[in-house]
């Protein structure tokens, strides 16, 4: 790799698991896409989490590039889980959700954990892989008074990982999350679009420099590590326009969703699921359609962008 940052497979903490694939990739060059995992362990119903993970794992490598899943499972940090293991985390009644501050939890714990952006974007740069897609982001949460910011957004400052992604996740406040990123130095940019991603809607509205293609990303994430800055850069890339939920439609559903959630008192950790869920029941499953076709979009831009990095 021509980066300043060689792949790593000698010397890994011991608590690392690569797979012999991606640990060859790396290797020898090869493009290679980390995945998080929250999604599948958190962020979507069985069994649309594991089609999930399927879709994009397949659109990465149709790009080209090897699909890196990371998970915590048996005291390890899995870089590359085979499928058992995925339909596994998947459906572990104690599976839990871990971002870097959890890691050594888990870690010790031994049981299986879906990795968040921020945890899995540590893990890949560890193990030198630069690129990695999601479906949003986590950011700063609507209600000012919850103070709810996500570690992705410091741990985005520490990791040299270019990270894709449809923006910020679908019930976050934006131009806050926007407003965060630009004080911690995290460059973003709109891939062939100059406004920011907006998750089921093509747009928020939100200006952001735009690039045009995968080489542009590549020579700009080089620039960015070449000078010595240390963090990753987001590429938001928007839903396509047939899958994309007009925002009538959207702020409509998210009103009655939130509206029940106050009458039911539903609140903190619950807050978020409970939302997802009744939102997929009030749109009749088009979150639900929406949401995967974002992640496979986001898994082949990804796999085009790690293919790009290795020329
Ligand atoms: N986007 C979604 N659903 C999710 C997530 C993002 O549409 O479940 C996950 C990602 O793993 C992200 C995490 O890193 O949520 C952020 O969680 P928190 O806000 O608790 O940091
Ligand atoms: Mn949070």
């Amino acid at each position: 790799m021509r980066d300043d940052v060689a792949p790593r497979r000698e010397g890994l903490p011991a608590c690392f698991r690569v797979t012999d694939e991606v640990a060859s990739a790396l290797e020898a060059n090869e493009a290679v896409v980390a995945l998080e995992s929250a999604v599948l362990t958190h962020g979507l119903p069985v069994p649309q989490n594991i089609q999930a993970m399927a879709a994009m794992e397949r659109a990465v490598r149709d790009a080209g590039a090897v699909p890196a899943t990371c998970v915590v499972r048996d005291g390890r940090l899995c870089i590359g889980v085979t499928p058992e293991e995925i339909e596994a985390a998947a459906q572990d009644p104690g599976r839990e959700k871990a971002s870097v501050r959890d890691l050594a939890c888990v870690l010790v714990g031994g049981g299986v954990a879906g990795l968040t952006v921020s945890a899995t974007i540590f893990g890949a740069q560890i193990a030198g892989i630069r690129v990695f897609a999601t479906g949003g982001i986590g950011g700063v949460h609507a209600p000012a008074a919850l103070a709810d910011v996500s570690a992705d957004l410091l741990q985005l400052s520490r990791s040299r990982v270019i990270t894709v992604c449809s923006g910020v996740k679908s019930i976050l406040d934006i131009p806050r999350t926007l407003e965060a990123l630009e004080t911690l130095g995290v460059p973003v940019f709109g891939y062939r679009t100059d406004t920011f991603a907006a998750f089921y809607l093509e747009s928020s509205g939100h200006p952001v420099p735009e690039v045009r293609s995968c080489a542009e990303v590549t020579r700009i994430a080089r620039a960015h590590w070449r000078v010595g800055l240390r963090s990753a850069l987001v590429i938001a890339n928007p839903i396509s326009q047939a899958e994309a939920i007009s925002p009538d439609d959207w702020s409509q559903w998210l009103a009655e969703a939130q509206d029940a959630a106050v009458k039911l008192g539903i609140r903190g950790k619950a807050l978020t699921p409970y939302l997802l869920e009744t939102l997929a029941t009030i749109s009749r499953g088009r979150t639900v359609r929406a949401n995967l076709a974002l992640l496979e979009g986001n898994a082949r831009l990804a796999g085009e962008i790690a293919a790009s990095l290795t020329q």
